[in-house]
């Protein structure tokens, strides 16, 4: 607080223009008309619902309603309030508000921080240069806060419910449908958008490698679940294109330009979720958020899975996600792919502890291979510098 008794983030709240108010509701009519939200529901052979995959194919992204138990969601909820009181107590700082050493000191989890309101990746070369405008949207307060952070990657070794959620069977079924059995994870994170505070994140396709390649197709780049632990809103929710992830490698400058150089894209939607609700979403939909200056926060929960032919020999620039990172190629090897999918049989594992009672997801590459881990003690220490081995295309 200030002397003025406001804190910095509330004095950053704004109430909506009218241009932002139109845009939502005609947003949110859009959203509802698309017709793929509903819960997860599979055939006779364990596949997607024909239904459920029409719409996702249609759309690029389908809301499972209520696919995390109330149970579930509320341990990650605490899991995460935890990690944040342990979190750098300032951007490089060694440690937490209470002076004790911060978690993530070897960078697992890695905390990315921004502004308050800012779009640290939009116009910037960061993250391959994917972001190529920034999102128009609320500016912060003259009296801005120090730096909050935004984004949270790597949790598995600090969140055992994180772990275990990746794991959830229904969705790893999913994952199946999608991607085939011998599917590959990438990576983990969490995306706060805390109000007043929250950053944008502008408008991008998450692939970078496979644009250009003869055999292109609308899933190679694979698919993200994004799980939601606060009930969502046209202001704090991500929004996305329906049907891009169809188009190919979208040249977004134009598109902003021929919009009047505005960001609020005039076929976008907004993900509305309620607490609880899983997307699956095509990396290659054209998606963004805005700077969060409504009153309500959204934290989102983000995993996901390639289809293994789409990373075999790939060839990749690592990018940086912050100034000054390192990057480097890449070639993803056999072995580095079974590598990484040990993360699903460490995740099962860990599932399995937390809950017993439940029929285990039977993940078919590492099927019959047993695995030394059998304690949240000892999987932690199996992840340790899992993030290493990140696939990222
Ligand atoms: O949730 C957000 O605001 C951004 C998410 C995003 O861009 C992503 O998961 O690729």
């Amino acid at each position: 607080m200030d002397q003025s008794g406001i804190t910095p983030a509330a004095a950053n709240l704004h109430a909506p223009t009218r241009a932002e108010t139109a845009y939502w509701t005609d947003g949110a009519e859009r959203a509802h008309a698309l017709k793929n939200r509903g819960p997860l529901r599979r055939d006779k052979n364990g596949q997607l619902h024909p239904e459920i995959r029409e719409a996702y194919d249609r759309t690029g992204f389908y809301i499972f309603e209520q696919a995390i138990d109330a149970e579930e969601i509320s341990e990650f909820d605490q899991d995460l309030t935890a990690l944040l009181e342990r979190a750098p107590s300032d951007e490089g700082s060694a440690i937490d508000r209470s002076g004790k050493p911060a978690a993530g000191a070897d960078g697992a989890p890695a905390f990315l921080w921004a502004q308050a309101l800012s779009d640290p990746w939009g116009g910037t070369e960061l993250l391959n240069g994917r972001h190529p405008v920034a999102m128009d949207g609320p500016s912060a307060n003259a009296r801005p806060p120090k730096k909050s952070i935004f984004l949270i990657l790597n949790l598995f070794e600090e969140m055992p419910s994180a772990l275990s959620l990746s794991a959830n069977p229904q969705l790893l079924h999913v994952a199946e449908s999608l991607n085939g059995p011998d599917f590959v994870p990438y990576n983990d994170s969490i995306f706060l958008k805390e109000p007043g505070l929250g950053a944008a994140v502008a408008w991008h396709q998450d692939g970078t490698t496979h644009w250009n390649r003869p055999d292109w197709h609308p899933e190679i780049h694979g698919f993200n679940f994004m799980a939601q632990l606060c009930p969502t809103t046209p202001a704090n929710a991500l929004w996305v294109v329906p049907g891009s992830h169809r188009e190919g490698r979208i040249d977004i400058q134009s598109r902003v330009e021929n919009n009047h150089g505005s960001t609020r894209l005039p076929d976008a939607v907004p993900m509305l979720c309620e607490r609880g609700d899983v997307v699956a979403c095509n990396r290659q939909c054209l998606h963004g958020s805005f700077a969060n200056a409504s009153r309500d926060r959204r934290a989102t929960f983000v995993w996901g899975f390639f289809r293994r032919d789409s990373v075999l020999d790939a060839e990749v620039e690592v990018p940086a996600t912050r100034p000054g990172q390192e990057t480097g190629r890449r070639r993803y090897s056999e072995a580095c792919i079974q590598a990484r999918a040990r993360i699903i049989q460490l995740a099962i594992a860990a599932r399995k502890i937390r809950r017993p009672t439940e029929e285990p997801y039977d993940y078919q590459p590492l099927r019959g291979e047993s695995l030394e881990a059998d304690s949240l003690a000892s999987i932690k220490a199996a992840l340790r510098h899992y993030s290493d081995g990140t696939i990222f295309i």
